[in-house]
């Protein structure tokens, strides 16, 4: 690293008052969420870039990816002066797990590899987990979720009941004019999402987030030849309420993007080992559209 390289932690976690109840504590870990903070040191006021992966625990290419990511600003800046550019005017946080209790679930054995949701204790005690992309305060609770504690679509019990979401939204709401853009990692179904999940409601700014999210699309396309599609999750897919995208965009962040990475269905979440690289590859690619043209408006 050079001497100008800002390659840092940071740490954020839900605020005091709103932090699980005592009981809760051996079911999950009191500790705060870690990112990684990357830049170039100048005296400048900064702007800045959110990635956060991992959100969902089964989702496993997406830790992969913000880890691929970091090492590539990493390695481009010190040859790329148009990647120095963007590290000295724009700082990146970067979540490669935010869904930590989920994620290591997941991991524990075979029969739980495809648990999605963070391990909160439900209502009546015999359930876990909410999903934490139906938890922001975005609509919350209307579309695209399930009142039963056991479903994988659970929203919780209020928005924002879950410490995960919550450390994002205090983190990012406080210095939501910073942020540029807010990239939300998942797998599976080459697509990238735009605002908003609720039918109802159009992004003042629909016709940019298509434009930059079609161009990004195409540079994922050049990379592999993957075709990923872009628009509205009721348009590509299903309506949601809920997620962390579209609570970003309400705070008036202007580039908010949910990237499903591969594959088409399939492997689904348990993507072959020889598709990590690639996926990283083009993805990157697709990340980097996106961010070049947040940094360059
Ligand atoms: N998908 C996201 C989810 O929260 C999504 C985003 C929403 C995709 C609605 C399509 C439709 O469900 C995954 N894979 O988690
Ligand atoms: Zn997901």
């Amino acid at each position: 690293l050079s001497n100008k390289a800002e390659y840092d932690y940071f740490q954020y976690h839900p605020m005091e008052e709103v932090r699980e109840p005592a009981g809760w504590l051996r079911w999950r870990r009191n500790t705060p969420i870690t990112g990684r903070l990357i830049g170039l040191k100048t005296d400048a006021k900064k702007k800045a870039i959110w990635m956060d992966c991992g959100i969902h625990a089964r989702e496993w290419i997406a830790p992969a990816f913000c880890q691929y990511f970091v090492r590539q600003i990493l390695q481009t800046y010190k040859t790329d002066t148009k990647m120095e550019a963007m590290m000295t005017n724009m700082d990146f946080y970067i979540t490669p797990v935010l869904n930590v209790d989920g994620y290591i679930f997941s991991w524990t054995n075979s029969s739980t590899r495809l648990w999605r949701k963070n391990r909160s204790p439900g209502p009546s005690g015999d359930c876990y987990g909410t999903d934490l992309n139906r938890n922001f305060d975005a609509n919350w609770g209307t579309v695209g979720v399930s009142s039963d504690c056991n479903s994988n679509i659970y929203p919780g019990r209020g928005p924002i009941s879950e410490p995960e979401a919550q450390a994002v939204t205090y983190f990012v709401g406080s210095r939501k004019e910073d942020f540029l853009c807010f990239l939300t990692i998942h797998s599976y179904g080459q697509l990238l999402l735009i605002p908003f999940g609720h039918p109802d409601f159009t992004a003042s700014n629909y016709d940019e987030l298509m434009k930059v999210g079609e161009g990004a699309a195409e540079a994922i396309w050049k990379v592999h030849g993957k075709k990923y599609r872009v628009g509205t999750s009721p348009a590509v897919l299903y309506a949601n309420s809920g997620s962390s995208r579209d609570w970003a965009r309400m705070q008036d962040i202007p580039l908010t993007f949910t990237f499903e990475l591969r594959d088409n269905g399939t492997y689904g979440f348990e993507l072959p080992q020889e598709e990590i690289q690639p996926t990283c590859e083009e993805a990157y690619s697709g990340a980097l559209h996106i961010i070049t043209y947040a940094h360059d408006k």
